[in-house]
């Protein structure tokens, strides 16, 4: 890849009116005096995550009315410290005491705990303030989540390969020209060969979206990003708030046809998942390609319509069938009222690649095929099985799919939802959520220890959260690449627990996660673009790439940044960040591919938890 300049941000300018002060005053105490870190060019980088920031700790965008309202405030301080609440008049709007929480371990970072969940009056621009020291402001509305919700679903909108991406929908820094739809210098995607070897013939598989900040497209990553959409509508059915994912909600070409939106942009990807079928007649027919994407890295940035390299289809996987499996009968059960015809064509579909994979249940990814995009590999795929065979239980009630259900060993095992969360890779829990939630012929003993055992991982993730100092479903050995999506993923078994008992604490579960992500966190910063007073911007994109060329645009609002992830599995993260206690393992740099990229799979749990969160509930009691 090439090489370009670093661009260095001074942290101040990220910060505006009266928070720039108080962040520099807090840093030069947290720092024992001196504020400003040396940089590239003496002042502090970009590189550096424990510039500018306040001890007092957030959700930088702020708190639902009736919801928890915790702040965490870094300090040693061994006794609990007073707590004020200001309103943007300053005036104190509620005040109390610090609990001491102690060390928190992901971050090493000394904690307490402030909690003004019991003051529920809306505004903006409240302040904390904690031992002279103030918070980035923040809102108290029930709106909140709002403009959330569909900004990070119109992540996929963005991320749309083979169509055009419109001035009038996005606004013109994100407009662009159809990628990879067979137009010069692209070499795809509607005539595709494959690796040497692998089939003799072309395959028109355009469409879908760009997995992330690469142009590649990998039909086990679409899959667990496009369950989660059609999730997130089924889920918001269910409780009877639809309408808000309905259609004309998002600003998409196929607003006004009378399908809710978020299916629209569902099927935008099941139609390019289910052209990755290896046609009838063909070798391996049925099963699905694992991937299509360049033959080389491309240089960043790059432009998805001036992408010269030749594309190619990667030998078919058991993980990606099932994957395709799974998504495609999810579609004809959620489908089947707004177009049973499309339906009934993604059940036919369904049926084949299960058949298929069931031939052929052998056929890995490899680790090694990670030339010109990533490998997705997995050895493990009785998950996918799993996952497959509850879906198609769920679309059919048939005896066939329940057998394979119940067979399973991941059927009752503890290990289908984990500490550390489900994730591309390990599926299993999609089943179990699939069974949980969607009325099925089970037995109801049965169905009861499904649904037992989501609201136990619920708890336990509770009680992760309830030891820590920022809480955040996720243990210290879990900062792993993608973290905040494993953080996102198991917000949504909580808000599953949630959905399924009624119970309070789970939904807080859900939002102190989104505190978490938004800004309550050891570097002070919200992970999603254009949300908070500090926030993600220069993650790695080949469009997006602001930070290595002005004239293209910083990642639009409503993007997910990877998270922190100890393994330093990129060069900047290596040079930046050597010594990083885990939760600290972050730069926002676009060349930190492994800390800082964005991908459909995160965005889409992240898109999940907000429509949840942005639903307005009939008030506590
Ligand atoms: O999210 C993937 C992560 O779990 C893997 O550890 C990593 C390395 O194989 O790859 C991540 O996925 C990347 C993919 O390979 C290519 N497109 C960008 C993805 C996010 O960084």
């Amino acid at each position: 890849m090439p090489t370009f300049p670093h661009v260095h941000r001074h942290p101040s300018e990220r910060r505006t009116g009266r928070r720039a002060t108080a962040v520099l005053l807090a840093a030069a105490l947290l720092t024992g005096g001196l504020a400003l870190a040396p940089g590239a060019a003496g002042a502090p980088s970009a590189a550096d995550p424990a510039a500018a920031t306040t001890p007092v700790r957030v959700n930088q965008a702020g708190y639902l009315p009736d919801g928890p309202k915790r702040a965490t405030v870094v300090t040693a301080a061994d006794q609990p410290l007073v707590w004020q609440l200001r309103s943007a008049s300053g005036a104190v709007a509620a005040a109390g005491r610090t609990v001491v929480r102690g060390t928190d371990t992901a971050s090493g970072d000394a904690t307490h705990v402030a909690d003004f969940s019991a003051h529920r009056k809306a505004g903006s621009e409240y302040v904390l303030v904690v031992d002279g020291q103030s918070s980035a402001p923040f809102d108290i509305r029930a709106d909140l989540y709002d403009g959330l919700r569909s900004d990070s679903l119109a992540f996929f909108y963005h991320q749309r390969s083979g169509t055009p991406i419109d001035a009038s929908l996005v606004g013109p820094a994100y407009a662009r020209p159809a990628g990879h739809l067979g137009v010069a210098p692209n070499q795809g995607d509607t005539r595709v060969p494959c690796q040497a070897g692998v089939c003799d013939y072309e395959q028109d598989v355009r469409g879908g979206w760009y997995d992330a900040g690469d142009h590649g497209k990998y039909v086990v990553n679409g899959g667990i990003s496009v369950w989660l959409l059609v999730d997130s509508f089924a889920r918001a059915k269910r409780a009877g708030t639809a309408s808000a994912l309905g259609d004309s909600t998002q600003r998409i070409p196929e607003r006004g046809n009378g399908v809710p939106d978020i299916l629209d942009e569902a099927r935008w990807e099941l139609d390019f998942l289910m052209r990755m079928q290896v046609p009838k007649g063909k070798p391996l027919a049925g099963m699905a390609f694992h991937k299509i994407h360049d033959a080389a890295w491309t240089g960043i940035p790059t432009r998805p319509e001036l992408d010269p390299q030749p594309r190619e289809l990667h030998r078919p996987s058991t993980a990606a069938t099932l994957n395709l499996a799974a998504t495609a009968a999810q579609c004809a059960r959620v489908f089947r009222p707004y177009d049973p015809a499309y339906a009934k064509r993604c059940l036919s579909v369904a049926r084949t690649a299960w058949t298929a994979a069931r031939a052929n249940p052998g056929l890995y990814a490899p680790e090694s095929d990670s030339t010109g995009g990533g490998p997705y590999n997995d050895t493990q795929v009785t998950d996918d099985f799993y996952w497959a065979a509850s879906e198609l239980y769920a679309a059919t009630g048939e005896r066939a799919y329940r057998d394979a259900v119940t067979s399973s060993p991941w059927h009752t095992s503890d290990s289908a939802l984990t500490p550390t969360g489900f994730n591309w890779a390990d599926t299993a829990a999609l089943g179990r959520l699939t069974l949980a939630t969607v009325p099925n012929g089970l037995p109801a003993s049965d169905i009861r220890r499904v649904r037992a055992s989501v609201t136990a991982a619920a708890d336990g993730h509770l009680a992760t959260m309830a030891g820590q100092g920022y809480p955040v479903p996720l243990p210290a050995g879990g900062y792993v690449w993608g973290s905040n999506s494993q953080v996102t993923n198991n917000a949504i078994v909580m808000a599953t627990a949630h959905a399924l008992t009624g119970r309070q604490r789970y939904r807080d579960g859900v939002l102190e996660s989104m505190d978490y992500l938004l800004g309550r966190n050891t570097l002070d910063l919200s992970y999603v673009t254009g949300y908070g007073d500090a926030y993600a911007r220069n993650q790695h994109h080949r469009f997006w790439a602001n930070q290595y060329d002005a004239s293209l645009p910083n990642p639009p609002a409503g993007s997910l940044a990877g998270g922190p992830n100890s393994g330093l599995q990129d060069p900047v993260a290596q040079e930046h960040l050597a010594g990083c206690a885990p939760a600290a393992c972050y730069i926002d740099d676009i060349g930190s591919y492994s800390t800082n990229e964005v991908t459909i799979n995160w965005n889409a749990p992240l898109a999940w938890l907000a429509a949840f969160a942005a639903e307005r509930r009939p008030s506590r009691t």
